[in-house]
């Protein structure tokens, strides 16, 4: 698309009755951006990784210069590679004019390492969390947590991938050539202002709903291709969008294998032709090639009568999760280099048992539809609850005592679905209205998709770590809901 027909597109967008904007055609042009690998420094057995937040401008669309900020660079950051049982130590710099904070999504790490709202960086200050790398391979993420600003911070840059790698994983003949074989996908939805510069939270409906972007970028890149030079790739996906939720597929509606969930390798491959991620979700699909054949990622509506679909009033302004988009093209070289067969047999994951819980505890997610809340200038309110509480970081919500297993039980009371996301550890789904989970939702997992009206069991053990006096988060991971309150504390002592 032409850069008149694209700043005509973005005017049309604002004056529409559609309160989200419908996504723009994609003319896929551009190299497929690969992050740069991270692996670190080691001194005296201590590896550390220097990140430093940063202001930027950035070519997205030809022609027109978008101010971001990123890691290192000046949008997104590099991808961190983690070993397991390296003592690490991630140095992060804050060279922005503004606070900052960074949370390893997914990293079991003590809670002053953690990143989320009361590690805060000061502008020029920095902040080193060191702890034990200490759970299973798999694809993980870095972004801003800072209180009430953790949607703005992400949308204009401050995320990154980690691949966290262990024996299992160096030993099982998946692809894992970082870059040629083994590609890290940051899927983000993005609108533009007609300057170029992003188009943040411009109404209430953005703040409902999440905010919904009319553009796809991929590692940053518009517009984006792929060229793959084997004959089979691993996708690493990361939604990390602010709101949106992706059904990624093909559009020759090819099968692939997912073979692993958010916190790593699943039990052997699953065999799909759809993979729903929310924000903040991450799957790893393996997909095969033939020479020169190219085919296209997409995302799909969501699957008539979904769950997950938003329902009554909140639909006419959601038009967001029921289109059908292009995501990556991907174009196979003439000739691919053989890649070996996918194992049969992947990870073995311990299962938790329920009657070993201490504890079920209850939460209701639920939000009003009052319009009084643009901004949330007041104490921290915000029209989005947790058992009809909004985010106070003077509460600690629940003390959880070490070494114990709790079932959380997540009631979903409003009219469109929100990805519950815990810090500390990665979880395992009992249930969903009673019935078993997906052979998806098997494994495990720091984020679930709970859909109006449903109500999910998951069950998690809380070890290594005590702090009484440093909280971890949980809340909603479309991230206009968390910082208008959906979000609360717990501390494990
Ligand atoms: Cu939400």
């Amino acid at each position: 698309m032409s850069r008149r027909n694209f700043l005509k597109s973005v005017g049309l967008s604002t004056g529409g009755l559609l309160l989200s904007p419908a996504m723009r055609a994609v003319q896929a042009r551009n190299p497929l951006q690969i992050p740069e690998r991270h692996e670190g420094i080691t001194t005296n057995s201590r590896v550390t990784y220097s990140l430093r937040a940063q202001k930027g401008s950035t070519e997205f669309i030809p022609g027109l210069q978008t101010p971001t900020i990123g890691i290192n660079r000046s949008y997104l950051g590099p991808t961190l590679i983690l070993k397991r049982g390296d003592d690490v130590e991630l140095d992060v710099h804050n060279a922005l004019s503004e606070k900052t904070t960074l949370h390893w999504h997914g990293l079991h790490v003590p809670a002053k390492a953690d990143g989320g709202p009361a590690q805060i960086i000061e502008p020029g200050d920095r902040w080193s969390p060191r702890f034990t790398v200490d759970q299973s391979a798999g694809t993980f993420w870095y972004h801003s947590h800072l209180l009430h600003k953790t949607g703005e911070q992400v949308y204009h840059g401050l995320t990154g991938m980690i691949i966290l790698q262990d024996e299992l994983s160096d030993r099982l003949p998946l692809p894992n050539d970082y870059g040629v074989d083994d590609i890290p996908l940051i899927v983000q939805d993005r609108r533009f202002k007609s300057d170029g510069s992003f188009d943040y939270i411009r109404a209430h409906s953005d703040v409902m709903t999440g905010l919904f972007g009319d553009r796809i970028l991929v590692n940053g890149t518009v517009d984006a291709v792929f060229r793959p030079t084997t004959t089979r790739v691993r996708f690493r996906l990361l939604n990390a969008a602010n709101a949106r939720t992706f059904t990624f597929a093909f559009d020759d509606n090819r099968t692939f294998s997912q073979v692993a969930t958010d916190g790593g390798l699943m039990e052997k491959p699953l065999e799909r032709k759809s993979l729903i991620l929310a924000p903040s979700e991450r799957a790893e699909i393996v997909v095969e090639f033939n020479a020169s054949e190219p085919c296209t990622l997409i995302s799909l509506p969501l699957p008539a009568g979904s769950q997950f679909a938003t329902r009554g009033m909140m639909a006419r302004m959601h038009s967001g999760n029921d289109e059908r988009f292009d995501l990556l093209r991907i174009e196979p070289a003439a000739s691919l280099q053989s890649s070996p067969d996918l194992p049969t047999v992947l990870a073995k994951i311990p299962r938790l048992n329920p009657s070993d819980a201490a504890v079920t505890r209850k939460l209701t997610l639920s939000m009003a539809m009052g319009m009084g809340m643009m901004g949330r200038r007041g104490s921290g309110g915000g029209n989005f609850f947790i058992n009809g509480q909004t985010m106070d970081m003077e509460v600690v919500n629940y003390r959880i005592k070490k070494d114990t297993v709790e079932i959380w039980e997540i009631t979903n009371d409003s009219m469109m679905m929100h990805p519950f996301h815990i810090h500390h550890s990665q979880f395992q789904i009992l249930d969903r209205n009673g019935k078993p989970p997906e052979a998806d939702e098997h494994g495990l997992k720091d984020t679930v998709k709970i859909g109006p009206g449903e109500t999910v069991r998951f069950i998690m053990r809380f070890e290594n770590y005590a702090d009484p006096d440093t909280a971890y988060m949980y809340h909603c991971h479309i991230l206009e809901h968390e910082d208008n309150g959906m979000m609360g504390q717990f501390t494990v002592e």
